[in-house]
């Protein structure tokens, strides 16, 4: 089975045993699972399960990992999209949480999201203790008060003076960080050595940084005014060489790890470079 088959049944099992749940308030977790299934491409998952495939095929070890990246994804997306932050009425096409639901149902589905992954990632009985340890430490070091959280928070008050170190600091701490956290949560899982974990580490910044400029320039119609973009700043084409080289770096890292299986994860960057949306 293709793995984004094989996560979509992961979301649906985890979707029904929170409905079993008797505490579960119905609204919350329909409005959780809107998101959650909106058609989102599933590029953490992914990612996360084309680096754990370099070491070992015992797919269910990273089950918790990629629902749990998921949910921080949805998380972030949902919060993103309120009037207090990015104001957005659409998402992926359809209303954002808070306008299919309501703005206190979508802050408190997203606050759900966020901490049931702690707990998820703590009660894996697949996983031994100390990997789950170092799982939760990662993740919250990525996306807490020294992640993207901080990330959302320089972009709120960023000026039309930002610099092009201050801008790649955001995209750092509000894209790469998650989708660092994705490889880095496989190879930890994989129980990896640390210099390859070095390697996925700095492979998956440079990915990261790749995905985020590609948002930019496919956005490029609004952006070229936004000075919160790359095109902004270099132009397009200046944004389009930062993309190619981000993408050059993560390819050099994933050389470094000499696995044959990583022309799938090559794949995986070169899917970045075409991507449409
Ligand atoms: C609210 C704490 C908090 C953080 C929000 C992640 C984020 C910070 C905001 C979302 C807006 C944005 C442009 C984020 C950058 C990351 C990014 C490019 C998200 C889109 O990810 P895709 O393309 O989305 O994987 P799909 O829809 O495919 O799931």
């Amino acid at each position: 089975m293709e793995f984004v088959q094989q996560f979509e049944l992961w979301v649906q099992e985890y979707i029904s045993t929170a409905r079993r749940n008797p505490a579960a308030a119905a609204v919350l977790l329909q409005s959780q699972e809107y998101s959650l299934t909106a058609g989102g491409k599933r590029f953490r998952p992914l990612l996360a399960s084309l680096v754990f495939s370099l070491y070992s095929g015992d797919v269910a070890k990273i089950r918790t990992l990629c629902l749990a990246l998921e949910m921080i994804h949805t998380y972030s997306l949902i919060h993103d999209d309120l009037p207090c932050m990015d104001n957005d009425d659409m998402r992926r096409g359809k209303p954002s949480n808070h306008k299919k639901f309501s703005e206190d149902i979508a802050l408190l589905a997203g606050d759900g999201l966020l901490t049931d992954v702690f707990s998820l990632l703590a009660s894996d009985l697949l996983l031994k203790p100390d990997i789950k340890v170092a799982l939760i430490s990662l993740v919250s070091e990525k996306i807490g008060s020294f992640g993207m959280v901080s990330g959302q928070v320089r972009d709120m008050q960023a000026t039309k003076n930002i610099s092009l170190e201050e801008l790649k600091l955001i995209h750092t701490l509000k894209t790469a960080n998650l989708i660092q956290a994705a490889a880095v949560g496989a190879a930890i899982i994989a129980e990896t050595d640390s210099s390859t974990r070095h390697n996925i580490s700095e492979f998956s910044h440079a990915l990261g940084m790749a995905f985020q400029i590609k948002d930019d320039l496919l956005d490029e119609a609004d952006n070229d005014q936004d000075f919160k973009s790359y095109a902004f700043h270099l132009g397009p084409k200046g944004a389009a060489a930062e993309l190619e080289k981000y993408t050059a770096t993560a390819i050099q890292h994933l050389e470094l790890l000499q696995k044959p299986g990583a022309s799938e994860l090559k794949a995986l960057v070169d899917f970045n470079l075409l991507r449409k949306s």
